[in-house]
This record gives C-alpha cells, sequence and structure tokens, in this order.
C-alpha cells in the first residue's frame, strides 16, 4: 500500500512540474509575477532546482524532492506502471486467493492430524488388545497343554489300575480254586474221620491227617502218634471205658478227682494219673505236675516239640487227643466235668526260644457244656506273661468243622487249631508248632499268646494247667 501511495505521488507531482512549464512557456515575460509566486524566493534561472510542497491529506513523514529536469515522464511509461499495478493486483487477488486457499489447506492439515492422531491412539489401543489377546492364547495353549499331560497321565494310570485289577482277578480266582480245593479236602477229611469212627478201624484216618497237616509244622512227624499213649477215639461212643492203656504205679490206684486229690492222698510225683471226675463214669488219664508251683495241676494241654498235630475236628477237640507223656490235648468233655467239681485256677505257663519262662494265671475257670459249645468263663488275670485269653473270654469254642467265632469265616481254618475264638485270636496255644520263634506263613497260625513276642511267634514250650482254689 505504502509503495502505491509512493507512486501515486511520484506521479501527481511529475504531471504538476509539467503543467507548470507548460504554462510559463504560454506566458512568457507576463507570467513571470505568476512564477515568483509559486516558486517563492526560488529563481528558475539556469536550470536551478524548483521545489513544490504539496500537503496530502494523508500524513507524510519525511521530505519529497522533486527534479523537475527528471520529470519527462511519458504516458507509456504511466500505462506501463499502470499495467503493473494491474499485474501487481492481480498478483495480490492470486496471493490472497492462495492464502485463502492455503487457510482451508492448514485447516485440513490440522484436521487430518487430529484425524491422525485419533488413528494413532485407535491403533495403539487395537496392537494392545492385539497383543493382550496374543498373550492369552498363548497361555490357554499352555493350559491346554497342561490339561492333556493331566489327562495323559490320567489314562496311563487308569490303564494301570485296570492292569492290576485284572491280575487281582487272575489271584482271586486261583485262591477261589484253592480254597475249593481246600474245601473238598478238609470234606473228605470229615468222611474219613467219620468212616473210622463208625467202623472203629483205629488211627489210619487220623495218622493219615497228622501227616497230612504236620507238613506245616516246622518238626518233622514222630511215631510217638502211633505209640500206646494215643488217646483212642472210642471214648466218644463208649464214655464208661477205659480209654487209657498205661497206668502208673501208684500206691493207690484211684481213680481221682484231680491231681489235687492226687497230690492229697500223698502221690508227689508228676506222672500219669487216673481221674473220674464227681457225676460222671467217665475216666480219664491226666498228666498231673505235682513239682511245680506247690502242685496239684491237672494239665489240660501242652506243647513241647511239634509231634502232635493240633488241627483236628470237634469231636476230636471234644474227646482229646495226643501223648499224656508228651503233646496233647485232655478234651472239652473232660474239661467240663473236672471243672463242674469246684472253683478252679487256671495256670499258663510259656517259654521262647531262648528260655526264657513266663506264666499267666486266671483265677476261675470252667466250661459251659457242650449245648453251649464249651464256652469260656474266665476270672481274673494275674501273672508276668501278659494277658492275652480274658478277650477269649465267654466265647465259644471253635474247630474246623464247627464255627462258632463271631469272624466271618472260621478263624479254625486260618489259625489251624481248635480255641475260643473272638474274630480271631489274642492268643492261640493250640497253633501249628514252628521251630524258633517267629515264623513265616500266610496267616497266623502259629502256637502264639500275643502279650509275650507277639502273634508271630511260636512259643517253644506251653502247658495249661488246672487247680482247684
Ligand atoms: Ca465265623
Amino acid at each position: 500500500m505504502e509503495n502505491t501511495l509512493t507512486i501515486g505521488l511520484t506521479l501527481f507531482l511529475t504531471l504538476c512540474v509539467d503543467i507548470s512549464e507548460a504554462v510559463g512557456r504560454k506566458e512568457g515575460p507576463h507570467g513571470e509575477n505568476t512564477q515568483k509566486r509559486l516558486a517563492g524566493s526560488s529563481d528558475n534561472k539556469g536550470g536551478r532546482c524548483s521545489y513544490t510542497f504539496i500537503v496530502p491529506q494523508q500524513k507524510l513523514t519525511g521530505a519529497l524532492c522533486l527534479n523537475t529536469q527528471s520529470s519527462t515522464a511519458n504516458h507509456s511509461e504511466v500505462a506501463a506502471l499502470r499495467l503493473e499495478l494491474v499485474q501487481q493486483q492481480e498478483q495480490l487477488e492470486k496471493l490472497r486467493g492462495q492464502l485463502e486457499q492455503e487457510g482451508s489447506l492448514a485447516m485440513e492439515v490440522r484436521a487430518l492430524r487430529k484425524e491422525s492422531s485419533s488413528m494413532n491412539s485407535r491403533i495403539a489401543q487395537l496392537y494392545g488388545q492385539l497383543l493382550h489377546e496374543v498373550m492369552h492364547k498363548k497361555d490357554q495353549a499352555l493350559e491346554q497343554r497342561r490339561v492333556e499331560n493331566l489327562l495323559l497321565n490320567a489314562t496311563t494310570q487308569a490303564l494301570q489300575v485296570s492292569s492290576n485289577y485284572r491280575e487281582l482277578e487272575k489271584k482271586y480266582g486261583a485262591l477261589t480254586s484253592i480254597l475249593s480245593s481246600q474245601n473238598q479236602f478238609i470234606a473228605r477229611l470229615e468222611k474219613q474221620c467219620q468212616c473210622r469212627g463208625s467202623s472203629q478201624a483205629s488211627l489210619v484216618g487220623t495218622n493219615e491227617m497228622t501227616n497230612d497237616v504236620q507238613r506245616d509244622q516246622s518238626a518233622p512227624p514222630r511215631q510217638q502218634d502211633k505209640t500206646a499213649h494215643y488217646i483212642p477215639s472210642t471214648t466218644a461212643h463208649t464214655p464208661t471205658d477205659s480209654p487209657f492203656i498205661s497206668f502208673p504205679v501208684t500206691k493207690n490206684p484211684g481213680p481221682w478227682r484231680d491231681c489235687q486229690h492226687v497230690l492229697d492222698s500223698g502221690e508227689t510225683a508228676s506222672a500219669i494219673y487216673l481221674l473220674r471226675p464227681q457225676s460222671t463214669n467217665r475216666l480219664l488219664q491226666a498228666w498231673c505236675q505235682q513239682s511245680h508251683a506247690q502242685g496239684g495241676w491237672t494239665v489240660i494241654q501242652r506243647r513241647q516239640d511239634g509231634s502232635v498235630n493240633f488241627f483236628r475236628t470237634w469231636e476230636q477237640y471234644k474227646q482229646g487227643f495226643g501223648n499224656l507223656d508228651g503233646e496233647y490235648w485232655l478234651g472239652l468233655e473232660h474239661l467240663y466235668w473236672i471243672t463242674r467239681q469246684a472253683q478252679y485256677k487256671l495256670r499258663v505257663t510259656l517259654e521262647d526260644w531262648q528260655g526264657r519262662q513266663v506264666f499267666a494265671e486266671y483265677d476261675s475257670f470252667h466250661l459251659e457244656p457242650e449245648n453251649d459249645w464249651y464256652r469260656l468263663r474266665l476270672g481274673q488275670y494275674s501273672g508276668n506273661a501278659g494277658d492275652s485269653l480274658s478277650w477269649h473270654n465267654n466265647k465259644a469254642f471253635t474247630t474246623l468243622d464247627r464255627d462258632k467265632d463271631s469272624y466271618t469265616g472260621n478263624c479254625a481254618h486260618y489259625q489251624k487249631g481248635g480255641w475260643w475264638y473272638h474274630m480271631c485270636a489274642h492268643s492261640n496255644l493250640n497253633g501249628v508248632w514252628y521251630r524258633g520263634g517267629h515264623y513265616r506263613s500266610r496267616y497266623q497260625d502259629g502256637a502264639y499268646w500275643a502279650e509275650f513276642h507277639g502273634g508271630s511267634y511260636s512259643l517253644k514250650r506251653i502247658s495249661m494247667m488246672i487247680k482247684p482254689i
């Protein structure tokens, strides 16, 4: 604008100078006053510079110098200037248009930048989500692999269990087969026993069974079983007959009520004596222990060398069996009649394989009759062997062929001897006599007293004795 104004003023001044010169040339000598009035004190002679001051309406700063001699502008220059002015105006317009265009572009750029920024944040968000999903999928893959491994392990275990189950089934089948054959064997034995009883065919059947079971025992079978001391089975059918073959040489031939009676009669030697309990015609022989614990003891059971098989039937446990000077069982029926006479006490003496001797005493002992399965009635314990019989108090007697115990199976079958079983035993002095004490067996079938060395220790010497109080 300032340039345009300057150019305008210059043109105006140039035009003014031209006009005044033209006027001066027309007036000639008459125009001197006028020239002097216009130029003031300045003199136009000899090409001297004349000045004309024009005060524009706008405020001007600085002095304006007009060379009247150079103001020979022509129209072409004016036209050129005008053209230039127009061109500049056009350029100005163009610039303005460009400026406006640039302004709109700047707006667009700003909008684009804003959009770009929002897009960037959106991309960052999406990237974050994607990363999260990738990690999640990775975790899922790991979890899936873990579950697959667990499944694999479980399957392996299931297969193992299945295999074990099949093996157990096979074992069970084998055991069932063994049990079946054992039952058949037992039935055969019972039949043989019955045959033996009815035909009175002496001891052939018994000896067969003895030998057969003897194989379970560590001691070899002895010929003693076949000697004259064996208690014959005829007593079961003719109780009044004497079942005994030998008698000791005594001052008084007897019979006596019990061994205390023998002692009281002056017979102080420990030996076999003939007894006949009161209220019965039943005669029997028993070993009287007269030197131990003040004497007078009627021995009702003895183990010492494994020479006699104790895996016997009900009838045999009822009547008694074995060798009176060795291992034997006096008989439940005899015990019943003896203990009816008075109040008796029971003494159990035990000896282990190191020679240690202990005893257990019960201050009362008697049996119920056969129709109550010779139920055990026992008093208070004393002694140093430990009490392994009170648990059996008030229990019926059980044998291989007569199961009166409270166990689901037959305890006598597993423990290989008749006893007052509960379910099953804290003691079984009629079990298998194993040599050496500790034994290895499928069942707890040794001759043991749990409180003395436990159930898997077969004792060396055992005796059960009764004596009236
Ligand atoms: Ca039972």
